[in-house]
């Protein structure tokens, strides 16, 4: 990658400048000022959330074809709908107490574009169901029955969600029906998906079947924009995982992109965002479990989480690699 370096400009060090109409990026390394443009970026490159290799390498085949950063992330979101051992979106994903399976799903573009459904029952692929409503409707958020019955009107197909595994799962939670917010680890697999294309352009995407035993009706932050997913071509994307309530309180994927349009690194935003959750005063953030991912123009990336074991897949110079996040609780 070719850099410009300038000299150190104090003035300069972690802001985000304009370079004619184009914006670039300053960040201090050793004694001078780099800056990358959205020109040289790193390019291709998707990142996800958590061990989703299969789903980052249908992305990147997309993308290596010359396809759209929109169709990579639809593409790639797809594996983990169809996967049904992960039990946290799609199909397989565990039931709300009352033993429906209800997804949420989000998509947003380069163009600043957004289409999302909620508490959708027995149709699998809804992150193709939210690019419908982006692209089909006048508007951006359908909502279950409607939003069933306009998957249903757009060729998608009625199925049983709920597999043998996860009705075990239900039946056993049942005898004791205590709802607690899993902190973490083995059993997030909800998806959110970030890619940026040959021509640079940046897409986002995320579905989930949402918390284990929610309540009937309960949506939390993958499908709400801003909050579980944000893109801004101009500056990057954000895309969120863990307990969605904490999320939606601070709008995470959207204080990133801003906080990335102010200079801020996508790794120094991701940290900030986690911030704004576990310094509130009364939060018991012991209990629960958040991560983010972030991307900007010039092809950086961040990843952070409250607690150990958030992961993510990347791939950037044909390579798809799992990676640990940094967390905030070493104590
Ligand atoms: C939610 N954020 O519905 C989602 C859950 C999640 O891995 O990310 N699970 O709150």
């Amino acid at each position: 990658m070719k850099r410009r370096k300038f000299l150190k400009n104090a003035s300069l060090t972690g802001v985000a400048i304009t370079v004619g109409n184009s914006l670039v990026a300053c960040k201090e390394e050793g004694s001078s000022v780099v800056v990358t443009t959205a020109k040289n970026a790193v390019r291709p490159l998707v990142i996800a959330t958590w061990n989703t290799p299969n789903a980052v390498e249908a992305a990147a085949a997309v993308l290596s074809k010359g396809g759209t950063a929109l169709d990579a992330v639809e593409q790639g979101c797809r594996i983990e709908e169809a996967n049904e051992k992960g039990q946290s979106v799609g199909k397989g994903g565990l039931p709300d107490r009352d033993g429906n399976v209800t997804l949420d799903a989000c998509i947003m573009n380069d163009k600043g574009n957004y289409g999302a459904v909620v508490c959708v029952q027995n149709i699998m692929h809804v992150i193709s169901v939210a690019r419908k409503v982006m692209e089909e409707t006048p508007h951006v958020l359908l909502a279950g029955k409607g939003a069933e019955q306009f998957a249903v009107s757009q060729g998608f197909q009625r199925e049983d969600l709920l597999t043998e595994a996860s009705k075990k799962a239900w039946e056993k939670w049942k005898v004791k029906s205590e709802y607690k917010p899993i902190i973490n680890i083995e059993n997030h697999d909800t998806i959110g998906m970030l890619a940026i294309d040959k021509d640079g352009n940046i897409s986002g995407a995320c579905t989930t079947s949402g918390l284990a035993y929610k309540m009937a009706g309960r949506v939390g932050d993958s499908p709400i924009i801003g909050s579980g997913l944000f893109i801004d071509n101009e500056i990057g994307g954000a895309t969120a995982t863990g307990l969605g309530e904490e999320v939606l309180k601070t709008v995470g994927s959207f204080l990133i992109v801003e906080l990335m349009r102010q200079g801020k690194t996508p790794q120094q935003a991701c940290e900030e965002a986690i911030g704004r959750i576990v310094n509130k005063p009364n939060r018991n953030y012991k209990n629960f479990q958040v991560g983010y991912i972030a991307v900007n123009k010039q092809g950086e990336y961040g990843a952070y989480s409250i607690h150990e074991w958030f992961s993510y897949n990347l791939y950037k110079d044909k390579e798809n690699k799992n990676y640990k996040s940094d967390f905030y609780n070493k104590a």
